[in-house]
């Protein structure tokens, strides 16, 4: 990962996440998000509560990919697999398995959806258009719904800190504003390719809710 983001890298990496059948790669998919981690970060220590979560996240999928079963973690659907044919899962309530992979990944699938609902906006916007309130409004319609209104608040705030639009377009490191839109509908279809099969796998496995 180099240091400086890069809107292009990001595509790239999902565009890597997904196999010829369709699956969705682990690697890939974290390296995505370690990609729009080094991002957050580069707005300010405001977003370093959020940038913390979504690391130790990270990590903990990371773990998965690496460590002894590494073999069953190549692609969430095997993930998904390999955790319930194995009851590696706490489906109800949080309780041997409080770390497992399925929930682990559910929380960034929720927060992919946040993405794509922000990146649409950040494309179909206008120059007096806010990103403070296209972030909230995005925020408000997916990962809302899963916080308590403590995190709720907190997010609330750290949005006011959010650059403006000219300095979001310029961080993306992706030429002018035209071409940033350019590229942000050629990225939108694949983020939401990817979430819409992560929701299905998830869906058909009951797994929409894990605590
Ligand atoms: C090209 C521009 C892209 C901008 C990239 C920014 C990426 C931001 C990614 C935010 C990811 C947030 C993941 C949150 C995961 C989560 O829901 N965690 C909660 C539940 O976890 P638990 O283990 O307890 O069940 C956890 O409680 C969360 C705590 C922190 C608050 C998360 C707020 C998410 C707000 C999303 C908006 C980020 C705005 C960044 C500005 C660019």
């Amino acid at each position: 990962m180099a240091d400086t983001f890069s809107l292009q890298r990001v595509l790239e990496t999902f565009r890597s996440s997904l196999s010829e059948k369709k699956e969705v790669y682990m690697k890939y998919y974290i390296a995505g998000w370690q990609e729009l981690v080094a991002f957050m970060n580069s707005l300010g220590n405001v977003f370093s509560f959020i940038s913390k979560d979504v690391v130790s996240k990270i990590q903990i999928l990371e773990n998965f990919l690496l460590g002894e079963n590494r073999s069953h973690y190549v692609t969430i659907q095997s993930m998904v697999k390999y955790e319930l044919e194995n009851d590696l899962v706490d489906l109800t309530k949080r309780g041997s398995h409080p770390e497992s992979g399925c929930r682990t990944l559910l929380r960034l699938h929720r927060a992919l959806r946040w993405l794509e609902l922000f990146l649409e906006r950040l494309r179909t916007s206008t120059e007096d258009s806010k990103t403070s309130v296209m972030c909230s409004d995005a925020y408000n319609e997916s990962l809302a719904q899963h916080h308590p209104w403590l995190i709720r608040k907190a997010v609330g705030v750290a949005f006011c800190a959010l650059p403006g639009r000219d300095t979001f377009f310029d961080v993306m490191n992706a030429g002018d504003h035209m071409q940033v839109v350019a590229l942000l509908g050629e990225s939108l279809p694949l983020i939401a390719e990817v979430y819409q099969i992560t929701e299905d796998l998830y869906a058909k496995n009951t797994l929409l809710e894990l605590p």
